[in-house]
């Protein structure tokens, strides 16, 4: 029930899926991950056309709006490359100083965070769980369990994404599965 004053939101994200007008939705296949997973050999024989995560966005102003704020919901499918777990490319925002809210919603998850003295510290991500990624500082999550792992984000709208640096350097260190125990190396 609804007054002239109380409207029902124009957004949503039950059950995950975010929905409204002005939503956008991405894939990222094994095919368009070249250069995230160390194991060349493996990622090779990977089926190309495997999903490895979604994002649906709302990006409600032209990007480069100072002040403007968006909104994204990352799914990201269970599985590996040899012992590295699906992830996400990871990147630096291009103004490097804006910083961005992530937080758990469903699944686990690890949160990989490089300060551009290359120094590599991790979070546990769960539902529920909160994470502050100040400027300065490349993002990328992984998911570490058997089930999709789903995170929300929120990050200024003139950050834009350096998605460069990390292809062609990487991140100094990689999450992966050692003895069933997601380890940094
Ligand atoms: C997120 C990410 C999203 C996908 O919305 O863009 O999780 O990860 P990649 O962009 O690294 O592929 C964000 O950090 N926005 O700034
Ligand atoms: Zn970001």
């Amino acid at each position: 029930m609804t007054s002239a004053a109380v409207s029902n939101p124009t957004l949503f994200f039950n059950g995950g899926i975010l929905q409204g007008e002005g939503v956008e939705h991405a894939t990222r296949r094994i095919k368009d991950l070249d250069n995230v997973f160390q194991d060349t050999k493996v990622f090779g024989k990977t089926d190309p056309e495997t999903l490895v995560y979604e994002v649906s966005s709302f990006l409600p102003v032209a990007e480069g709006t100072p002040g403007g704020l968006y909104f994204g919901l990352t799914h990201i499918h269970p599985g590996k490359v040899g012992n590295e777990y699906f992830m996400t490319k990871g990147h630096f925002h291009a103004l490097i100083d804006r910083a961005e809210y992530y937080w758990g919603i469903k699944g686990e998850g690890v949160l990989i965070l490089m300060n551009e003295n290359r120094e590599v510290w991790a979070e546990r991500m769960f539902p529920g769980s909160l994470h502050f990624i100040p400027g300065r500082v490349a993002h990328r999550v992984a998911n570490t369990g058997s089930q999709l792992l789903s995170f929300g984000a929120s990050w200024p709208a003139d950050a834009g994404h350096n998605y460069e640096e990390i292809r062609k350097n990487g991140f100094a260190r990689r999450l992966i599965d050692k003895n069933g125990i997601p380890t940094l190396i």
